[in-house]
């Protein structure tokens, strides 16, 4: 699958820039190409100057609403970075349809951070732009949800969480939750070190968008899972995650035999693969809520057998009961086994119910206290009336 990926604001050109080294990889690695463009758009100039391996050039890192805020961001007011967005969107448009790559696209990626002001407010207004000029391309959203501490500490944090994720959920095909603070959960040394959380939040697309533009027939499963079934299976709240089991790099000769031990050791990798899958989901859901899913098997051939992906078969659909299940397997990595698996069409995601709650039950407060402060305004204007003006 051949994605074009856009980055909004900081959060989400990081994210696009950890793609773009993603895309190199898949180039110089696999000698594919899972990439055919990559943008990053910013109210705040300074910041797109940071990035690593997107080009940097105006076509790859777009300002927008530089003649209003002079290139310094939008403070996180993510109202003020929708009206740019509609202002300025067409420069993105723009760059996207003229890179020489665009007409093998097959669908659209954008990224952002909800909390903050340009990504949150820009994402929503430049997903409907793009579905309204390429009907035919479905367009998904990556969303970064933030840390708890940034959500004790903010109001207008959760409040831009809230309307980001109403706003690209009503426009998007599809909408992947990143959760950064369940990322430092798994590993606390992760909260200072953004780009590691980034690598492993893009980490686990890399099989994925693979699979099914290998060439070489080696690589090239029994099931190959290509844009058709990711397309398919993306709709609506979708969490994704990735699990892993080391393999013996050497193997004995009378290990060859396809014993009945070796065959259950096998299975036992499969499913010690699948657990962490799921355990590191992208952002905490219940499989049960899941309307649909997909896995993908990853792993050397003499490595994948038809029963193993079967019984991981019979282990999903345990745990995701009511998901229209697609899979596919991909021989290819060396000494490990990995497991891709997405949960979409998400029924119930608690965390999201929880940001939507909290604004909710805010909104009476945040007027009165909007209304108070007019009020003080008002009084302050009213006891100076009499006092001569020097103007
Ligand atoms: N995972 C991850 N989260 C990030 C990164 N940078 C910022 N964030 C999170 O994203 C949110 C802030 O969004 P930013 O992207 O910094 O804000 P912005 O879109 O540039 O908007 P303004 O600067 O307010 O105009 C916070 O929740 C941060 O924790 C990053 O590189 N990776
Ligand atoms: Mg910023």
């Amino acid at each position: 699958m051949r994605l074009v990926v856009v980055g909004l604001g900081q959060c989400g050109s990081r994210i696009a820039d950890e793609f773009a080294r993603m895309g190199k990889s898949a180039s110089r690695h696999r000698g594919i190409q899972i990439i055919s463009g990559i943008y990053a758009v910013n109210t705040d100039q300074a910041d797109l100057t940071g990035l690593r391996t997107i080009k940097p050039d105006f076509h790859h890192r777009i300002i927008i609403g530089g003649g209003k805020t002079g290139g310094h961001g939008v403070g996180k007011i993510n109202e003020v970075a929708a009206a740019l967005a509609k202002w300025d969107g067409y420069k993105v448009i723009d760059a996207v349809r003229s890179g020489p790559r665009f007409f093998e696209t097959d669908a659209f990626l954008l990224a952002a951070g909800a909390a903050g002001g340009t990504g949150s407010g820009a994402l929503p207004i430049i997903i409907d732009s793009l579905k309204e000029r390429f009907p035919e391309k479905p367009v998904y959203a990556l969303i970064v949800l933030p840390f708890a501490h940034e959500e004790s500490s903010e109001e207008r944090c959760v409040y831009n969480t809230a309307t980001c994720l109403k706003s690209a959920q009503s426009v998007a095909d599809a909408v992947f939750l990143a959760d950064n603070e369940r990322f430092i959960k798994k590993d606390a040394n992760l909260v200072n070190h953004m780009e590691k959380i980034n690598h492993e939040i893009v980490k686990p697309f890399f099989d994925l968008l693979c699979s099914g533009e290998e060439q070489k027939r080696r690589h090239i499963g029994a099931r190959t899972l290509d844009a058709g079934d990711i397309m398919e299976t993306l709709d609506g709240w979708s969490s994704i995650g990735m699990g892993k089991s080391d393999l013996p790099l050497i193997r004995l000769p009378f290990e060859r035999t396809r014993s009945f031990r070796k065959k259950a050791k096998e299975t036992i990798r499969g499913f010690e693969a699948l657990d962490q899958a799921i355990s590191e989901l992208s952002v905490s859901c219940n499989p049960r809520d899941a309307g649909k899913a997909l896995y993908l098997v990853s792993a050397p051939a003499r490595e994948m057998n038809v029963a193993l992906v079967r019984e991981l078969g019979e282990s999903m659909k345990r745990m995701a009961e009511d998901a229209v299940l697609r899979n596919g397997d991909y021989p290819r990595q060396r000494g490990e086994l990995t497991i891709t698996v997405i949960l979409s069409q998400l029924r119930d995601v608690s965390r999201i119910r929880g940001i939507y709650s909290t604004v909710t039950e805010s909104a009476p407060l945040l007027k009165k206290r909007k209304q108070e402060a007019e009020e003080r305004f008002k009084e302050m204007a009213r006891i100076s009336e009499d006092i001569p003006s020097l103007l």
